[in-house]
């Protein structure tokens, strides 16, 4: 029987670009391989569910408004598990990651050498990025690189890979964003982080979510918050029942034109 890949896109007015990224996504790479496109659609005001439609997306998760990048990750990497993914891929819709390099991601944990790969954009070619998002992302990164005592190359990467124990064990503690915190749960339990090369050419089309302060005012005290909670891979349900929910989403769309996916 073939392995299923989940490829989880979280969306918010991407119209202009998610399109190219659900193009890119290759399909066909391995044989034992079965690739499917699962779009979070956190609402958006905007023609991003059609778009994805029509580019093939096999299905569309609608959240119940906008609930924020952290909230629309955990549940789509939640539905991916449940959907009985073998590995999940997130990446960001706004086209600024190379979907096309998936394959390259997707490698070490098929070949069971890493359960969490990561896409890094510095160990790789970067485009436009602006100087202060530069040092934001080298800042952010060096911090998870002390709390975890590892070296780490790029720590806000919007391209990452799972292993199926990593979906099912994976705790994203708030919904404003996932980057820093996903990564410290992640590897406190234990699991194989890598990073693997990819090229980054920042976005030509919508806007970046990022706002300083909010950013800032969200993201710290939330990496102190995961730092001091105890973890333990395999039993959260146990250790953390308040957790292992995630917000319900309101429907769930099956691309039937496509015949394919789960
Ligand atoms: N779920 C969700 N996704 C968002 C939101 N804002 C942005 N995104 C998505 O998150 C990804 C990264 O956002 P982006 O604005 O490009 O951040 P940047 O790359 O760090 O500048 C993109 O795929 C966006 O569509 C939001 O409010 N909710
Ligand atoms: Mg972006």
């Amino acid at each position: 029987m073939k392995k299923k890949c989940i490829v989880v896109i979280p969306a918010h007015n991407e119209e202009e670009a998610i399109g190219q990224v659900i193009h890119k996504v290759p399909r066909f790479f391995r044989k034992d391989l079965e690739v499917s496109v699962l779009v979070v659609n956190d609402g958006s005001t905007d023609r991003t569910v059609q778009v994805a439609l029509e580019a093939g997306a096999d299905h569309i998760l609608t959240m119940p408004g906008n609930c924020g990048l952290g909230a629309a990750v955990r549940t789509g990497l939640k539905r991916a598990y449940e959907w009985g993914a073998d590995v999940a891929v997130m990446i960001d819709a706004d086209n600024e990651y190379p979907a096309e390099e998936i394959p390259n991601l997707i490698e070490p944990i098929l070949e069971g050498q890493a359960d969490y790969v990561m896409g890094s954009r510095f160990m790789g070619k970067v485009k436009g990025m602006k100087l202060h998002r530069r040092f934001g992302n080298y800042f952010f990164t060096a911090l998870q690189s002390i709390l975890l005592r590892r070296w780490i190359y790029d720590g806000q990467s919007g391209m990452r890979v799972f292993s199926r124990p990593v979906l099912n064990d994976l705790e994203i503690i708030h919904d404003y964003n996932y980057a820093q915190v996903m990564t410290l749960n992640i590897v406190r339990k234990g699991y194989r982080m890598m990073e693997v090369p990819i090229s980054y050419q920042v976005r030509t089309t919508g806007r970046s979510f990022i706002k300083f302060g909010a950013y800032l005012k969200h993201v710290i005290p939330a990496i102190f918050k995961e730092m001091s909670r105890p973890v333990s891979a395999g039993n959260r349900k146990q250790l953390y029942p308040a957790l292992t929910g995630s917000k319900t989403p309101t429907s769930i769309f099956r691309n039937e034109g496509r015949g394919s996916g789960g």
